[in-house]
């Protein structure tokens, strides 16, 4: 059975999700976080310290949407838009956007929200929404008319960017999103599958 090293709000909830929607039968195991700090042994399992860590058998994944699309691909699920069909190339950008895109402002305001006090300062956490205010209104304008990011179907690519648009809500921005990324992310959460996800991590 799969093994998912989780925290909560950590990327982690990106496989859990994909598990869950899968119905795919995995072992949650709950990190202290950050692990480099609360829990050094966890080391021996990611050298980098981050969560999340996927472990199948002798496989081991830590990128977290890397590990959803061996998720997907493993247990059969058509959560992925293959070459060839419709929506690919709105697939990858979305898929990619999720996480090389929205990740780098909302780290920064996490680290600016929550790190040690002595590292935090106003302009970079004002530079940080900016930006990242600036990056969802592309997802804003793809939205127009759409209820999924690609193929006209839920995927990956959804549960890339609807975790960002999770972490925001931590971070209390929803009342910034637009009104399709507002609709969109109340539709992610409404599936049961990221309710179960989330429920944990
Ligand atoms: N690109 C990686 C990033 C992993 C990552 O940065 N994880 C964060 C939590 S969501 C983490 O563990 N941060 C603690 C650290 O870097 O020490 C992925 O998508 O899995």
């Amino acid at each position: 059975m799969m093994k998912v090293y989780y925290a909560p709000f950590a990327r982690s909830l990106r496989i859990l999700w994909t598990l869950e929607e899968l119905n795919a039968p995995y072992e949650p195991v709950r990190v202290q976080f950050p692990p480099r700090l609360a829990q050094p042994d966890y080391l021996h399992i990611n050298p980098l310290g981050q969560i999340p860590t996927l472990i199948d058998g002798d496989v081991k994944l830590f990128e977290s949407v890397g590990a959803c699309e061996y998720v997907n691909e493993t247990n059969g699920g058509d959560l992925a838009i293959a070459p060839g069909q419709p929506g690919r190339a709105d697939y990858l950008q979305w898929l990619w956007y999720g996480e090389a895109t929205l990740m780098p402002p909302l780290g920064t305001m996490v680290r600016q929200s929550f790190g040690p006090e002595e590292g935090r300062n106003a302009t970079a956490l004002g530079e940080a929404k900016a930006s990242l205010l600036e990056r969802l209104a592309l997802v804003e304008a793809h939205l127009e008319g759409r209820q999924y990011l690609a193929g006209d179907r839920f995927t990956l690519a959804d549960i890339s960017v609807a975790y960002g648009l999770n972490l925001g809500g931590m971070l209390r921005l929803t009342d910034d999103y637009g009104p399709n990324v507002a609709a969109y992310f109340e539709r992610m959460k409404a599936r049961p599958a990221f309710q179960a996800a989330a429920a944990q991590a």
